[in-house]
């Protein structure tokens, strides 16, 4: 037996009727879950005890020798390695991209030259402003970086699920994220942008107006990875075999389709839940419903970019889509968890310079201040030149090159020579350029003086936040409303405040109005000073709204049911089946995790006790209790809360009839309308699953909504 001879008694308890098996080799011992290898030290060698550390005497001090105590110690004091310092926290995910047809046409790249080509690819999603540690719910930009390792070297398009970004030229990054992360004195707020620092920089700089709509909007609170956009941003190029050049920017299309939550359900869901995104994903993929989104591009000429009334360098505006219609050109698939989270998602290195043959820049400032930052920030990051040795940074094509040596390099030059050119010739000699094959920049004509300037064009800050603003619903434009009045009641310095409504009268009328009457402004400022007029001739574009591009059915989504003792049974197998059919999941919520006894005696397990599952988890809600379990619910805040946050958040509500005693305590039995469906049976249970793909009864939330 192991260790029996330093301590007896504390190794029996811990491996109870373990038995050790040495032997040359297959070093396996036996424990109750079967073999399992050695555990051994860095170096490899055996180790006979891992819980004690190697002492002088059985009270004594512990010995300078023991080597195995001093390699994990040393090991675990440097695990940590610096956070990035924006997107600091992400989840990744493995998969595949696949291309619809051939776009030889507009681009040599080797991925889009065959239809059916399939190109492994990994992607990391994540906030911007919070620390790792923050949670998913923040009001924020979402991170969209996909790493496609092709044939011909891997490309990254490391984009966010926001269109434009908050300003045109890079020299001002390190402020704007200044200004959101948490204040420097205090060191709070965390993942807010609901705070004095951040609107006073955004109140100063009105090239962010544009932005600021969509963060305001609810594109900044996602249901989930799965249900949001991405996007290049800016404008890239696409070149093809004979060198002609096509501006492109990249789009992902969910295809479950998009879905945001509401303000209030965020703020819950980041004390209820706040790994429900990254943990959504995991389930999803866990479970065979791999998340997919297509990749669509819209592709124009110099000609229409001349005549586009914005500049297409700037990355603070869109191109609309009816203006450029968006062609699908292939899926990714994303089909695979991580392994190892540091591994995988925390060592992943993205940089907008990773292209390949067939894609190139433009001169978009803010891209082209990026192109500098990421390669510099991953040598901070993963302190080493090497970090592309790293599986998830490697190529997955052969590469050869003459880099070599420093900290941690897995692959060095093999063979006499390390330079080129050289006389040595064959495999001696090393790997060659080729001007047929290696990567050429599209040769654009560039001259200019050499000054600190923004370009003219790039100077209306407001017509494309008033586009955005007027394609939105009236329920959409209200939770922008009302955003802006929530994070500027944060706000403590009147006079920002002020500056904000300024710049939304070169907005719009109503929501400078909205927002000056929420936050009781006794009178209107001036209108900000705009270098040019805001348009207003800017036709609506439905396809930036969330709720016109909402799901065609519940369809990768997740039904809440609250279940009591003797719950009728028929019920809830209908229920199920038709939730299920439509692809969707269900999930009950008891009042003990045992779960609950049916009408016949069943046992239905509960994925969550009451009280740690709200209904801020589901999409949908069902409330289905016997007369004696509706009485032990009314008596129960959590599932009061239950029951008034579905309301209250637009959800669909089925319950059985006694339920009702619940929603009479919860306050909301006077109120029940359309979207509160009684199952007396099946019928009922079929029209409420049809629906479910509306996802929220958007009509009540006036009527529910008092200030
Ligand atoms: Fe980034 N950005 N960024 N960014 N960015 C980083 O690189 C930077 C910008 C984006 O999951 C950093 O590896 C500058 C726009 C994503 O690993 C850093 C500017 C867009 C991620 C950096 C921008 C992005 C980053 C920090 C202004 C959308 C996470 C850690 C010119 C198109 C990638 C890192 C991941 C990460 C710099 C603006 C997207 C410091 C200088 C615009 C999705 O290099």
């Amino acid at each position: 037996m192991a260790n029996t001879d330093t301590n007896p008694g504390l190794a029996k308890a811990r491996y109870g009727e373990a038995t050790i098996l040495r032997g040359t080799g297959g070093e396996t011992h036996q424990v109750a879950g079967g073999d399992v290898p050695v555990l051994t030290t860095q170096q490899g060698a055996p180790v006979s005890d891992d819980q004690n550390s190697l002492k002088a005497g059985r009270r004594g001090p512990t010995l300078l020798e023991d080597q195995h105590f001093r390699e994990k110690i040393f090991h675990f004091d440097h695990e940590r390695i610096p956070e990035r310092v924006v997107h600091a926290r992400g989840f990744g995910a493995h998969g595949f991209f696949e291309t619809y047809e051939s776009l030889s046409d507009v681009t040599a790249a080797d991925l889009f030259q065959r239809a059916g080509e399939k190109t492994e690819a990994f992607v990391r999603f994540s906030t911007v402003a919070g620390n790792k540690g923050s949670s998913d719910l923040a009001r924020d930009v979402r991170g969209f970086a996909v790493k496609l390792y092709t044939q011909e070297g891997n490309w990254d398009i490391v984009g966010n699920n926001i269109p434009v970004f908050f300003i045109q030229d890079a020299i001002k990054f390190p402020d704007l994220i200044h200004s959101a992360k948490q204040e420097p004195d205090r060191g709070f707020p965390q993942a807010q942008t609901a705070h004095d620092n951040f609107w006073d920089f955004m109140s100063l700089t009105p090239e962010s107006m544009h932005m600021a709509m969509w963060i305001m909007s609810d594109r900044a609170i996602p249901r989930s990875f799965r249900f949001m956009e991405g996007f290049g941003v800016h404008t890239f190029r696409m070149v093809n075999a004979e060198g002609r050049s096509t501006f492109v920017k990249f789009h992902w299309k969910p295809k479950l389709g998009l879905q945001s939550v509401v303000w209030n359900e965020a703020v819950k869901l980041n004390g209820a839940d706040p790994d429900f995104h990254r943990r959504d994903l995991w389930d999803a993929i866990q479970m065979g419903d791999y998340p997919e989104w297509e990749l669509g591009l819209q592709l124009f000429d110099e000609d229409f970019a001349d005549r586009f009334p914005f500049d297409v360098l700037d990355a603070t505006k869109i191109v609309p889509e009816e203006d450029v219609p968006v062609r699908i050109v292939g899926r990714l698939v994303l089909d695979r968890c991580v392994d190892n989270f540091f591994a995988e998602t925390e060592q992943v290195a993205f940089h907008t310079g990773n292209v390949v043959p067939g894609i190139d820049f433009t001169n978009d400032p803010l891209l082209q201040g990026r192109n500098f930052s990421y390669l510099d920030t991953q040598l901070k990051r993963l302190g080493s030149p090497n970090f592309t040795h790293l599986p998830v940074n490697a190529p997955r094509c052969p590469f050869h090159h003459f880099q070599q040596d420093g900290h941690m390099a897995f692959f060095n030059p093999k063979g006499r020579a390390n330079y080129e050119p050289n006389s040595w010739g064959g495999a001696m000699g090393g790997p060659r350029e080729d001007p047929a094959k290696g990567f050429r920049s599209f040769p654009e004509p560039v001259e200019g003086e050499k000054r600190r300037v923004r370009a003219e064009s790039f100077a209306d800050h407001y017509s494309q936040a008033r586009q955005f603003y007027v394609s939105q619903t009236p329920v959409e434009q209200n939770h922008m409303a009302m955003a802006f009045t929530f994070e500027l009641s944060k706000v403590e310095t009147p006079a920002i405040r002020l500056r904000v409504v300024s710049h939304l009268m070169n907005i719009h009328d109503k929501l400078a109005g909205d927002v000056a009457g929420g936050l009781r402004l006794p009178e209107m400022p001036e209108p900000a000073d705009a270098a040019v007029p805001t348009r207003t001739d800017l036709a609506p574009s439905p396809k930036l709204s969330i709720v016109l591009n909402g799901p065609e059915s519940f369809k990768g989504r997740k039904l809440g049911a609250l279940v009591t003792d003797g719950v009728d049974i028929a019920l809830v197998k209908a229920l199920k089946a038709a939730v299920e059919a439509e692809g969707a999941m269900i999930e009950f919520v008891a009042p003990h995790i045992f779960g609950v006894a049916a009408s016949d005696g069943t046992r239905i397990e509960a994925k969550q006790k009451i009280d740690g599952g709200p209904s801020v988890l589901y999409d949908a809600v069902a409330i289905l209790a016997s007369a004696e379990g509706a009485g032990l619910l009314a008596g129960e805040p959590t599932a009061r809360d239950f029951a008034s946050d579905a309301f209250a958040h637009c959800k669909f509500i089925a319950y059985s009839p006694e339920a009702v005693a619940l929603f009479e305590k919860a306050g909301i039995a006077a109120e029940m309308d359309e979207g509160c469906v009684k199952l007396a049976g099946e019928p009922d249970v079929a029209s409420f699953v049809a629906m479910l793909g509306a996802l929220r009864l958007w009509d009540r939330e006036t009527r529910v909504k008092a200030v």
